[in-house]
C-alpha cells in the first residue's frame, strides 16, 4: 500500500495535489499527516522525505519526494492519471508543469488557507498577470478538449495541479471569467475536494508563519475553522 506523507490540510497546497488525484481516481493509500513546525519543518519532514518537504510518497523501498514526480510515478501503473490522446497529454503535462514551476506571485500573496477568507489590500501587477494567465490557460483547455475538466471529460493530474487555485481564488475573491468561475465550482464540488476542505476546517493546529502570510496580503473577513484547542 502506498503511504502518502502530507502536512496540515488547511495550509499545504502541494500536499493537496497528489492526495486529491489519488482519492478522486480511487488509488488506495495510507495518509500520513505530519503537522508543520513553527519556524520550518526541515528536521521533522527529513524523517521521511530527503528534501524535507511534503508531499512524499513511499512505496516499499521507493521514495518519491516531489508532487510532479509522484504523479509521474503513479502514472506508470495508473495511465488514467493523464488524459487520453497524445496531444491532450502534452497540453496537460505542459500546464501542470507551468503550475509546478510558476505563478510565484499567486503562491506568495494568496497562500492557501482553506478556512480563511481575505480581502486583498491590493492586486499587484504580477498577481494580476498570474490570474490572467491561469484564466487563459483554463479557457483554452476547456474549449479545446470539451470539458468539463481541463483536458477533457475526465478529472486528471492537470486538474489536481490547479485545485489549490480554486481554493485561493474563492478565499481571496479573485475575479475570473465565467468559464473559469464555473470550473472552480466544479472542482470544489468534487467529493474528494469537499472531503479535504472539511478535514481542513476541523483542524485546530495553527502555524504562525502561515497565518502571518495572510495578514501581509490583506484583511481577514471570515475564519471558518474550528477554534484552536
Ligand atoms: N516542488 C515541491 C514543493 C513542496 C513544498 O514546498 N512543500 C511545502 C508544503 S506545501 C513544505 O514542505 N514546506 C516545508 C516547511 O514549510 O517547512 C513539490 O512539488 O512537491
Amino acid at each position: 500500500m502506498y503511504q502518502l506523507y502530507i502536512a496540515n490540510k488547511n495550509y499545504s497546497s502541494w500536499s493537496l495535489r497528489p492526495w486529491l488525484l489519488m482519492r478522486q481516481l480511487q488509488i488506495p493509500f495510507d495518509e500520513q499527516l505530519v503537522t508543520f513546525e513553527e519556524g520550518g519543518s526541515w528536521h521533522k519532514f527529513r524523517e521521511f522525505a530527503p528534501n524535507g518537504l511534503v508531499p512524499c510518497l513511499v512505496d516499499g523501498d521507493t521514495r518519491v519526494w516531489d508532487s510532479l514526480a509522484i504523479v509521474e510515478y503513479l502514472a506508470e501503473d495508473y495511465p488514467q492519471i493523464w488524459p487520453e490522446g497524445k496531444g491532450a497529454r502534452a497540453w496537460a503535462r505542459s500546464a501542470a508543469a507551468e503550475m509546478h514551476s510558476g505563478f510565484g506571485a499567486l503562491r506568495d500573496i494568496c497562500s492557501m488557507n482553506c478556512g480563511v477568507k481575505v480581502k486583498l489590500s491590493e492586486i499587484p501587477p504580477a498577481l494580476q498577470k498570474n490570474i490572467d494567465r491561469i484564466d487563459e490557460l483554463w479557457r483554452e483547455g476547456l474549449a479545446r478538449f470539451g470539458g468539463p475538466f481541463l483536458a477533457g471529460s475526465e478529472f486528471s493530474a492537470v486538474d489536481a495541479f490547479f485545485a489549490p487555485v480554486a481554493i485561493r481564488a474563492t478565499n481571496f475573491g479573485l475575479r475570473m471569467s465565467a468559464e473559469a468561475t464555473a470550473y472552480i465550482e466544479r472542482i470544489l464540488a468534487l467529493p474528494a475536494m469537499a472531503e479535504w476542505i472539511e478535514a481542513a476546517l476541523r483542524e485546530t493546529w495553527r502555524e504562525p508563519g502561515h497565518e502571518e502570510e495572510l495578514l501581509r496580503a490583506g484583511t481577514i473577513v471570515e475564519d471558518l475553522r474550528r477554534e484552536p484547542a
